[in-house]
């Protein structure tokens, strides 16, 4: 007998007929973790940890949640997936890493799922980041609860909850903190699942954590908590069923502790007999040996729980059988599903429509996404001082709160972490989150939530779940910022695959970017240089820009030419490619050259409009790359070897990068400042060289 989906939903379902089920899903998940030890050979290849001891709890859980619900499973939570009705061939195409795994196909380890599936509970991207779902898991409550108060969610009897379900030494973790915090203030529907095993691989509770969680949570205000025996199948079904119908009908955040022994290995790599001491004492509180206990208790014959033991034992033998012989992926699926497909693709719209006045750059920012907000209750601006009294430190979203309320725009805790990675939990309920950090020097709380969940949700959940997000980051120096108000961060970010990138340097090209990253499904980081946002820098004037009209786009990847020159029989030529402040460097340097001078700035770094670079540089044959940022391992010096490796042929001269002075930080005394950064001067000098060559 095939193991029913979905079978548990029957919400007229016995007692009885409920042990029996969760009975039939433990009895897979010890079967499964039997099967993966005994062809260990096989099933080790790919790490793998399994739920052993922590089925009860898990499967109460998986049993009770509905299509409109999102969970996030940890990489124990296998009895979850069997829970909510994945089969034990599903699971093994993922151990195993074959092209039909439905979470990633072949692309991420066994039991770290995504679903999307019409019937089932869904479940975002889950990395392997212990603690890293927590924020954005919160996300998705955050935009369930959005959706509510905006009156754009769908009307259903049974209102939607997330689920976070975390091991315990992950919950010492910063992050998963900024989560409780969040979920707190903002009384939000979801269920935190704390799994405590007391274990943290090989370092037990007493030497990592000062309080369990059940002591922990009383510092987080608003999130009721129930500790309960995780082994005892009845006791879990009940909290579970108890603390999602308080969270569906209240909207307010909970969390269960359970308590669980860990009777299996870490992981398939990490093996219990190295380390452990507790195993027979684990032993005894086995849920399986207990669960079986409790359905002689309600008489339920032996020979009935032989049957479905013997029916389990065929189904996971054929299934892994059958798993063995699946195929795997094809090479070329490689390839696929690193970028969602962007229905912005050409430039439309008037740039500079008639009968309007030039407008700083900060105000076409601010123009572009008031135009988005009205046209879209999907979108949502949130991140620190963007509220009404101050509109953002540049007063970039100055009026968007007064405009469209503070449930839309709205002030977050310092928490860049939570202010990128919650973007993901809110992408997948549908928003468009239009979020920003301070400064550039402030992004690298967020970062880890900008590699390890945003930019790789796309192609590990093989291409289930697009991160649809736009992060608005103030970047570069100008004026003693001083060290932390200063900092180039692109070349960083540009090694980040799977995230799309902008650097405009003009009124019109903000607000034609900013329009295509809002319909890009993929994420998007802008950066804005605060030293063009006003055009009060010397120099800078043309950052500001007749306002392009509403419908005015401009895809990513596509450069803009600031100044064409010929190439010229009398005298040398050259190209500067650049972006952001360079721009204005390059085009006042210009200017004491005699039409010598050809420019492009990128406008995208990623991705880059290759072509329109390649063929500027074979048209001058001399090419210099400009950037702010301090030369050695820059996205600059990388942008000059690939113009090396493809225009060698046409080059007659060394491609040169031209930028800040290789230290750690720039300093705020403001001859220390200019002595560290490019400016026109010096560029001028590194033309006249170049053109000597
Ligand atoms: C951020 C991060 N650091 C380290 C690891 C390596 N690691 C994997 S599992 C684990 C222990 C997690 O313990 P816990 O959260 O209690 O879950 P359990 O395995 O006990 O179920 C660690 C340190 C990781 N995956 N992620
Ligand atoms: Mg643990």
């Amino acid at each position: 007998m095939e193991i029913t989906k979905r079978h548990f939903l029957n919400k007229e379902i016995s007692l009885t007929d409920l042990l029996k089920s969760a009975y039939r899903l433990m009895f897979t998940a010890k079967t499964l973790t039997d099967l993966y030890e005994q062809e260990k050979k096989i099933t080790s290849k790919y790490v793998h940890a399994t739920s052993r001891g922590h089925e009860a709890i898990q499967l109460a859980l998986g049993m009770q949640l509905l299509p409109q619900d999102f969970v996030s499973p940890y990489y124990r939570d296998d009895s979850i997936l069997l829970g909510i009705g994945i089969t034990p061939y599903e699971l093994m195409l993922q151990l195993l890493a074959k092209r039909g795994d439905p979470f990633s196909g072949g692309r991420t380890y066994y039991a770290h799922p995504s679903l999307r599936r019409e019937d089932f509970p869904k479940i975002i991207h889950q990395s392997s980041g212990t603690g890293m779902q927590a924020i954005p898991t919160t996300g998705i409550a955050m935009g369930m609860k959005y959706k509510e108060e905006t009156g754009i969610a769908d009307n259903l009897d049974d209102k939607p909850i997330a689920v976070c379900s975390l091991g315990d030494a992950s919950c010492t973790e910063g992050e998963v903190s900024e989560a409780f915090q969040m979920a707190a203030l903002k009384q939000l529907p979801i269920l935190y699942l704390v799994q405590d095993n007391e274990w943290d691989i090989s370092a037990n509770a007493k030497e990592i954590r000062a309080q369990d969680i059940t002591e922990y949570m009383q510092g987080f205000n608003g999130i009721e908590t129930r500790t309960i025996d995780g082994t005892d199948f009845i006791k879990c079904y009940e909290t579970v069923k108890e603390c999602i119908k308080i969270i569906r009908e209240e909207r307010r955040p909970m969390l269960i502790h359970a308590k669980v022994p860990l009777l299996n290995h870490h992981t398939s790599g990490v093996r219990k007999e190295w380390y452990r001491d507790d195993l027979e004492e684990c032993a005894k509180n086995d849920p399986l040996i207990k669960l079986r206990k409790t359905l002689s208790e309600f008489s339920i014959e032996d020979s009935e729980v032989e049957t479905i033991e013997k029916e389990v034992a065929e189904l996971v033998r054929t299934d892994f059988e059958n798993a063995i012989l699946a195929e795997d992926p094809k090479p070329e699926d490689a390839y696929k599903h690193d970028f969602a497909p962007t229905p912005i693709t050409e430039e439309k719209g008037d740039r500079s429509p008639s009968g309007k006045i030039p407008t700083v750059m900060v105000d076409c920012a601010l123009f572009a996404i008031r135009e988005l907000m009205t046209k879209h209750p999907e979108a949502l601006l949130y991140g620190q001082d963007v509220g009404l009294r101050l509109g953002g430190v540049f007063r970039e979203a100055i009026t968007l709160a007064a405009q469209f309320g503070e449930k839309r725009v709205f002030n977050t805790p310092i928490q860049e972490a939570f202010i990128v990675g919650s973007t993901v939990g809110m992408s997948a309920v549908g928003l468009k989150p239009i979020v920003e950090v301070q400064f550039a020097d402030y992004i690298w709380p967020g970062l880890n939530q900008l590699f390890t969940e945003v930019s790789r949700s796309y192609y590990l959940s093989n291409g289930k779940w697009p991160v649809s997000m736009i992060l608005r980051v103030p970047i570069g120096a100008y004026g003693s910022g001083g060290p932390y108000h200063s900092s180039s961060v692109e070349s960083v970010l540009t090694n980040i695959k799977g995230i799309k990138i902008a650097y405009p340097s003009t009124g019109a090209d903000l607000k034609g970017l900013m329009k295509a990253a809002f319909y890009d499904p993929n994420p998007v980081v802008m950066l804005e240089h605060k030293g063009l946002y006003w055009s009060k820098i010397e120099g800078t004037e043309n950052a500001k820009t007749i306002e392009p009209d509403e419908d005015y786009i401009i895809p990513f990847g596509k450069a803009r030419e600031v100044l064409l020159c010929e190439n010229r029989q009398d005298k040398p030529t050259l190209t500067i490619i650049t972006y952001g402040m360079g721009v204005y460097w390059a085009s006042n340097a210009a200017k004491e050259f005699d039409n010598q001078i050809e420019i492009i700035d990128l406008r995208t770094l990623a991705p880059l409009d290759e072509n329109r670079v390649f063929e500027s540089v074979k048209k001058h044959n001399r090419c210099i790359v400009l950037t702010e940022e301090p030369v050695n391992n820059s996205f600059a010096q990388s942008l000059a070897a690939r113009i090396s490796d493809n225009c060698f042929r046409h080059l007659d001269a060394p491609v040169k990068v031209v930028g800040a002075k290789d230290l750690p930080a720039i300093p705020i005394n403001s001859e220390l400042e200019k002595e560290m950064l490019p400016n026109t001067q010096k560029l001028i000098k590194e033309i006249e060289q170049l053109l000597k060559y």
